[in-house]
């Protein structure tokens, strides 16, 4: 205790003792962590009437069995705007908690939406709800009635609550607009702490029960509080017992006060949340609109007025740096009711107690792996992995297969409605909200790797989710139409994948028209591809929507070729189902998609290039700079090193121009390299026979530069003829490296040794392989690609062909700085485009005037970045992590440093943030040189 009678707790300490005491009041853990938390952003923020002092208000509530300790709230959804969580008699912290996910679903879906919370008990401050609604973008306002207490203006005898109102209002790049307040002259809590201090109150905040008015907290108390501003606090007080109470049929504060039996617990009933969406009315204006509410912010404060909230920030700011300090008088207060909660609980007998608990513990499927608690006593490894596995495996069910997808995966059509995309979001903020939770300092070496991993695949899921990407559900390069006839490629390996393949097409209908819908809200608010970008996109759609029969259908395909194991009167009934499933629902699906794009979404996508014309576009495109570059690096940071890389490259190109004798500058040496006949091929195959070469010529150079390899080996095939139009040159992954024979005079051999390096191997064909085949890792580790990772690597391996001698002639090396100078150039481009306001002609430009690349590889790559904000940049950025690791390697192990090992040291970690990286590169180093497989190097 220090001397001035206060007791310091860290913000940690405050919510570990709150979650002791509601604990030991039996309050189920997810309603002891949800009221916790509450309670000590209350006391943090200096709202002290609200803050750790509920902890004596709330085990009132318990002791007089006027709150249900561990109930279940109910969620439902009354009408498509409306969101109704019955509280079922427990605490109101909970149920917030539980329908906020699906209120900001909703709000972002219809541009307002409405969270009930019926049969709750109430006893907090409101601003941690609004302002959290605020720093989701949405403007947000709650209202609950309480225990009538406070006398309308003019007379004297209780009617109202002390009603808070609370409104939140977002400010980009700043903390929301808040504030709440009771419609009482002051809230009940403040003359609550006034009595225990034995502080006088001002004359005007209410009176005795005599009707006059007081100076004495408890004297108040008993009679009737006051209404602030008179007659418009009254009016105020009205409207807030009407829309929480009868308009959400629950109580008014009378009817609480009745329903509280004399109890003394805290109020009973209902609460109104509100949540707007600005982008519902300005669409894609939003950025605007908000900006002109900001001048009168500045108006407010220019002349020296506060803004209400700031208070609040202040004693945040300085809490977070120095802790809490609470008054020795109620921690003392909150420690003995600490100890009686023990006493009363070993009373009840821990049975009973725990009954409740495995109640609430019984969550939604959806909820239930990630909403796992870390028990106390289990050890951080634990802990972790328990969280881990549990998200991991709920993870894989919530995506649609994918060109990353393994081929022998069962796979499934996710529910993409508004509820499992509230329920994604709810899942991955607990998920955020348990790994923040976890001591990091005490995982082993292994699992603080694992965790920096699995940490930022949560982060980007997490932020995807918030910023609503499944409502912009394809860019130029890559859409779920097409994922899934990419997928019906794939041979139906036995009976149980021929089942789940029927599954999937039946499921197609439902899954097309839930992305309709998404995509739908993506144009109700400005959120989709830029228009530029969607010509003719929509071939594959037209191909499988115009199929004559089913048997012409793309989605036929694997059930031509059923395997042997199947009997023939089996094969016969499979088709039979496959033939109807795709006459009735693919193909007209796929016919309903075709005329949504054509007649609403290209009429109505933007017709803006950028990223940050975006809603909250700078935000966004920050969080795709996050996702797919790994580190905290601004646009302009990128772009940079972009140009300077350039710069570079182009004085390599230079070399070899003087090399080969050429008589021009580097337009010319381009004109010369993009025209030449000699550089291009005559057939596919003379492509495809080419690529096949130097796959074979790196497998006999394979292991002076790797120990490890892979066990699975890939095939060389055309890209398929629907997509090649809008493919890139090439594109490879475990067992496959795919070459784009569309339109050959755009495919020189000048770029196939670069090309084949980086889809085959050593490039994505062998690393990804390499994480699969990884045991040691966890499944996310070895079932997901990490951009930054991948293409860094996969780009890095371009450049090794040099060391590797293969780079036959001087054109073949110059194909590989063209490439080079091409991903380098994306750093420049991309940000061009996205954070500078560049036009698609000069983004078009600058590639034509920097790099080999022919004039439709141009046009498709702009179209791609233009449509995938942040995507490009992942690997130029990536690579320059593993070469700059490998010269600080090689630095600092001088005769020690060994390829082969430094390559399964890289290789071995499958796919992880940059940073991780860079520190593994550390590790070999510290380990002289030393690799993971000793054996093998
Ligand atoms: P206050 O009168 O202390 O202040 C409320 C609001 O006014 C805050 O947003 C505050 O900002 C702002 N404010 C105060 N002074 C100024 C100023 N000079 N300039 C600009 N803004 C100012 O609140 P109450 O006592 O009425 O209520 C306290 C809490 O009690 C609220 O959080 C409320 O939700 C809660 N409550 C809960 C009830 C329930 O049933 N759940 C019932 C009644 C109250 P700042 O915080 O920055 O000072
Ligand atoms: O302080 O008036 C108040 C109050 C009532 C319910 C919760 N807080």
């Amino acid at each position: 205790m220090s001397p001035d009678d206060t007791v310091s707790l860290s913000i940690a300490e405050a919510g570990e003792l709150a979650r002791t005491v509601l604990g030991a009041w039996g309050l189920a853990p997810d309603h002891a962590s949800a009221v916790a938390e509450t309670m000590v952003r209350g006391e943090r923020d200096g709202c002290t009437s609200h803050g750790l002092y509920r902890l004596l208000v709330a085990a009132n509530s318990v002791e007089r069995g006027v709150v249900v300790p561990d109930a279940v709230p109910q969620v439902s959804e009354p009408a498509p705007a409306l969101v109704r969580v019955d509280g079922q008699g427990g605490f109101a912290q909970l149920p917030f908690e539980q329908g906020m996910p699906l209120l900001v679903e909703k709000a972002r879906r219809y541009g307002i939406a409405a969270l009930a919370i019926n049969n709750a008990v109430h006893f907090a401050a409101l601003w941690p709800e609004v302002e959290a609604l605020a720093e989701q973008g949405l403007v947000a306002l709650a209202f609950t009635p309480s225990h009538s207490w406070v006398a309308p203006e003019g007379g004297t005898k209780p009617v109202f609550g002390t009603n808070p109102i609370a409104f939140g209002w977002p400010r980009p790049g700043k903390s929301p607009f808040v504030f709440d307040f009771a419609t009482s002259a002051v809230a009940r809590g403040e003359i609550e702490l006034h009595r225990r201090a034995g502080k006088a109150i001002p004359d005007d905040w209410g009176y005795d029960a005599q009707g006059n008015p007081s100076t004495d907290a408890a004297a108040v108390l008993a009679g009737a509080m006051r209404t602030f501003g008179a007659h418009k606090g009254s009016a105020l007080a009205a409207m807030v017992e009407l829309v929480a109470g009868p308009l959400i049929g629950d109580m008014t504060s009378a009817e609480s006060m009745a329903a509280d039996e004399g109890r003394g617990g805290s109020p009973i009933g209902g609460e109104l949340i509100l949540a707007i969406d600005p982008a519902g009315f300005l669409g894609a204006g939003v950025e605007e609109h908000l900006r002109r509410a900001e001048a009168m912010f500045e108006a407010i404060e220019g002349q020296g007025a506060r803004l209400p909230g700031t208070r609040r920030l202040i004693a945040r700011a300085r809490s977070d740096a120095e802790g809490l300090r609470i008054p020795a008088k109620l921690h003392q207060d909150i420690m003995e009711v600490l100890e009686r909660g023990n006493e009363v609980r070993n009373a009840l007998g821990r049975a009973v107690l725990l009954a409740g608990a495995a109640m609430v513990a019984t969550p939604s499927p959806v909820m239930a792996a990630p909403a796992a608690q870390v028990a106390k006593a289990e050890s951080a490894d634990a802990g972790f992995e328990k969280i881990s596995t549990a998200e991991f495996s709920w993870r894989q069910k919530q995506t649609a297969p994918c060109e990353d997808t393994p081929k022998d995966a069962k796979v499934s059509l996710p529910d993409l409605g508004p509820k499992a995309q509230a329920e994604r979001l709810a899942c991955w903020e607990s998920v955020e909200k348990q790994l923040a939770a976890i001591p990091q300092d005490q995982l082993s070496p292994a699992n603080k790797v694992n965790f920096a991993v699995y940490k930022g695949q949560i982060d980007a899921l997490l932020a995807s989710q918030r910023y609503r990407d499944y409502e912009k559900p394809f860019n130029a390069d890559t859409s779920f139409w097409g994922d899934l006839t990419e997928w019906a490629r794939n041979p139906l390996r036995n009976r149980e994948a021929a089942d789940d393949y029927l599954v999937m097409l039946r499921e197609i209908p439902r899954y097309y028209d839930q992305q309709i819908e998404n995509m739908r809200a993506g144009l109700k608010r400005g959120f989709t591809a830029p228009r530029v970008t969607l010509a003719g996109r929509d071939k594959g759609i037209e191909t499988v929507a115009l199929a004559r029969t089913a048997e012409e259908s793309p989605f036929y395909a694997p059930l031509k070729a059923l395997p042997s194991t199947i009997p023939a009167a089996e094969q016969e009934k499979l088709r039979a189902e496959a033939r109807k499933l795709i006459a009735e629902g693919v193909t007209p699906a796929h016919a309903k998609l075709l005329g949504f794009m054509r007649g609403e979404y290209e009429k109505g996508a933007r017709t803006t290039l950028a990223a940050y014309d975006l809603p909250d576009g700078k935000a966004y495109y920050e969080s795709k700079i996050r996702e797919f570059v790994t580190l905290d690096k601004s646009a302009e940071d990128i772009h940079q090193i972009g140009l300077s890389e350039m710069a570079r490259i182009r004085s390599q190109m230079q070399d070899v121009m003087s090399e080969v004798k050429f008589k021009g500058d580097l337009k010319a040496f381009l004109h010369f390299l993009r025209t030449d006949p000699q550089f291009y091929p005559k057939t596919p195959n003379e492509l495809l026979y080419r690529a096949a070469w130097i796959a074979k010529t790196f497998d006999g150079k394979a292991d002076e530069f790797f120990g490890r390899m892979p066990r699975s080996r890939f095939a060389i095939k055309p890209v398929p003829d629907e997509i090649a139009p809008f493919y890139t040159g090439g594109r490879g992954g475990p067992g496959i490296y795919l070459v784009n024979t569309y339109d050959l005079p755009s495919r020189p051999f000048y770029s196939q040794v670069a090309l084949t390096l980086h889809e085959s191997a050593p490039g994505h064909a062998m690393q990804m392989p390499l994480a699969a085949e990884n045991k040691d890792l966890p499944d996310f580790r070895r079932e997901t690609y990490l951009s930054a990772y991948g293409e860094g690597w996969a780009l890095y391996c371009e450049a090794l062909g040099e060391d590797m001698g293969m780079y036959e002639t001087p054109y073949d090396r110059f194909g590989m700085l063209s490439y080079q100078a091409w991903r380098a150039s994306r750093l420049v481009v991309d940000t061009g485009i996205h954070a500078m306001g560049w036009s698609r002609e000069q983004a078009q430009a600058y590639l034509r005037d920097n790099t080999a690349l022919s004039d439709h590889e141009i046009e498709t790559e702009v179209d791609r970045y233009i449509s995938w904000p942040g995507q490009a940049l992942s690997y130029y950025m990536g690579q320059l992590a593993f070469v700059n690791g490998r010269k600080k390697a090689e630095a600092a192990l001088g005769a020690k440093f060994n390829i082969r090992a430094f390559h399964d040291a890289v290789l071995e970690l499958g796919g992880v943030p940059l940073p991780v990286l860079g520190e593994r590169i550390d590790k070999l180093i510290a380990d002289g040189g030393k690799g993971p497989y000793p054996d093998e190097e």
